[in-house]
């Protein structure tokens, strides 16, 4: 690994650690709106001030969902291409600037409408709820900064292969980019809905919108989203984790295929989310099922990986038996605790994924509480903690400080603190989603059913749950600030894993882009040409706008 690089460049860690600021912003916030709807879903405590439900629940989604997730992304996908590309020219960080400020822009647009009472329509704004127009605008704003942010990304990646010409890019770069292309090909559908549906239609210029259309574009989106989410957790388990615990990465190639496999198949599956919809002919349906589990491959693919590099790390220290090897890895170091409690939580987790996405399972769980104990597994777990972890030496990489023991510790108490509460809040909603508990809907004990009665006890048990979170979101916090103001100044690794010596050399079809990308669209062609021709020729007229609120 060339010296140089070791290090980022002060300019281009300003850039990286503006999009953190902003990220744990987004976190105290929209955690603070989390501990507010356990509570009222508790039965035991109602809003002060006239402040709705559904506005704390826009507030949690939108701030946790779409604001931390892409801030923090986007700041972590500029330092890891940095790292290990060098530092951008003038031109990319300025690019990355402007992409920062129109995304930070757009965040205060829609959150000022949520603050206002003016966008009650949660992180998924489904039509017919209708929102104020400067909403929509602004999560317009947060799409295009976050093309213009990715553009500076893809222009260092170009600029390295001509600089390296027949070379495969560093893989963290690759990785990143491959991101940058899903997130750009995915968020051309959410950009379609808001464009052409939802903002002439909250302007008053139309009257009414087709909500089949509406929800299939956001889901054209909303899926590939969750695996834009996913990815950097996977860059950190692939590259970082094997450097930290003193292993080597177990395969360059197979860790890029696998990102490939994630550009292909999860934008053809956003009709998922979508399988007791009426409108939508069932054998298309079933095709967007079948690629679902095409997309669970490089999954499996990733957990494969991750345990031979355990494994074989293990053995290399002496480790000895089927799971000898355990005992060998860095317990007490939290930048390698803190993300495998992560790897943990994703055994389950993707396990309730197949659940989903299996046709005739998915209507058992369906808009039940079920599905939001999936995602605060997936999400607020396996990748929340991963990017805990990544955060607990990145930013003290970014600020010239040092990650000490005390906090290190503290590091692993909140990672704990966490398991806790997510396992007693995730575990009651799965369950009381079985008993068939709706989700996205307030406390109500439906005219005393007794079914309604059932689901209380687990209710309580989300609340309980949810706190113990709260708890360990204050830990984090109180860990962030230390790190960006406070601890000691002092040089902390940026670390970056390396591959296996004799390793066979990465084939550079990998590296072919028009391969890649002609086939992504394929599929997409494949997947959604039929599905949305039926809905352009079948269409009703469309619904009027409802402010339920
Ligand atoms: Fe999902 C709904 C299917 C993964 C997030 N998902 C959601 C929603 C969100 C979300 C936010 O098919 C709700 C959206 C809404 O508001 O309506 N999901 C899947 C499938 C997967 C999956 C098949 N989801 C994710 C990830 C997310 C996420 C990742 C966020 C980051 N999901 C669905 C479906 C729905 C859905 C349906 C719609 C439900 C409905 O009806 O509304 C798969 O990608 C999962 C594959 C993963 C695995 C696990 C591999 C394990 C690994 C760990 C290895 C561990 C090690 C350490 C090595 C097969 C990689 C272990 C060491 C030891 C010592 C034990
Ligand atoms: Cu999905």
């Amino acid at each position: 690994m060339n010296k140089a690089l070791e290090k980022i460049d002060r300019k281009d860690a300003k850039l990286a650690m503006a999009h953190l600021y902003v990220a744990f912003t987004a976190l105290a916030l929209g955690g603070l709106a989390g501990l507010l709807q356990v509570l009222v879903r508790s039965g035991k405590f109602e809003l002060p001030a006239n402040i709705g439900y559904y506005q704390v629940l826009t507030t949690h989604g939108v701030l946790l969902g779409l604001i931390l997730t892409t801030f923090f992304i986007l700041g972590f996908q500029t330092a890891a291409v940095s790292r290990t590309s060098g530092t951008f020219s003038d031109g990319q960080r300025l690019t990355g600037w402007i992409g920062f400020w129109v995304m930070l822009i757009g965040t205060a647009m829609s959150a000022t409408m949520i603050l206002l009472n003016e966008a009650s329509v949660l992180y998924t704004f489904y039509a017919p709820l209708k929102a104020h127009w400067i909403f929509y605008l602004g999560l317009t704003f947060v799409v295009v900064g976050s093309w213009v942010d990715g553009a500076a990304q893809i222009s260092k990646y170009i600029s390295w292969r001509k600089q390296n010409p027949g070379q495969p890019g560093p893989l963290l770069t690759f990785m990143a980019i491959i991101n940058v292309v899903l997130w750009i090909v995915a968020t051309l559908g959410v950009a379609a809905e808001v464009l052409f549906q939802l903002l002439p239609w909250s302007l008053g210029l139309v009257d009414r919108v087709d909500i089949l259309i509406s929800r299939t574009l956001f889901w054209y989106f909303g899926h590939p989203l969750v695996y834009f989410w996913l990815l950097p957790a996977y860059m950190c388990w692939y590259v970082i984790i094997p450097k930290i615990i003193g292993g080597k990465i177990f395969s360059d190639s197979l860790a890029r295929m696998s990102f490939i496999l994630f550009l292909l198949f999860s934008i053809p599956v956003g009709l998922h989310h979508q399988l007791t919809e009426p409108g939508i002919d069932a054998g298309w349906k079933f095709l967007q099922v079948v690629l679902t589990f095409m997309v669970v491959i490089p999954s499996l693919m990733t957990a494969f990986s991750l345990f031979a590099t355990f494994e074989t790390y293990g053995r290399s220290q002496g480790a000895k038996g089927v799971f000898g090897w355990i005992k060998k890895l860095p317990w007490k170091d939290a930048r390698f605790a803190v993300p495998f409690i992560g790897m943990v939580a994703f055994i389950p987790a993707g396990a309730g994924g197949l659940i989903n996405a299996s046709f005739q399972l998915n209507q058992v769980v369906h808009n039940t509480i079920w599905v939001t104990g999936h995602f605060h597994l997936t999400l607020a777990t396996s990748v929340v903690l991963t990017f805990f972890g990544i955060a607990y030496w990145l930013v003290p990489h970014l600020t010239g400080r040092v990650l000490t023991p005390a906090m290190n510790k503290l590091a692993i108490v909140q990672a704990f603190t966490w398991a806790i509460g997510m396992t007693i809040m995730s575990s009651a909603m799965h369950l009381a989603g079985l008993f068939g508990a709706p989700r996205r809907s307030s406390f109500s004990t439906y005219g005393d059913a007794q079914q309604a009665m059932d689901w209380i006890p687990y209710q309580i048990a989300q609340a309980i749950g949810g706190s113990i979170l709260f708890l360990g979101i204050i830990l984090v916090l109180v860990i962030f600030i230390n790190l960006a103001f406070f601890a000691p100044k002092g040089e902390e690794e940026f670390p970056i894993g390396e591959v296996e010596e004799n390793a066979e050399k990465t084939p550079m079809i990998l590296e072919n882009w028009k391969i890649w990308i002609t086939l992504t669209i394929a599929l997409i062609l494949i997947a959604y040409t039929v599905p949305f021709m039926e809905m352009f020729q079948n269409g009703p007229i469309g619904s009027k706008g409802y402010r339920l609120w």
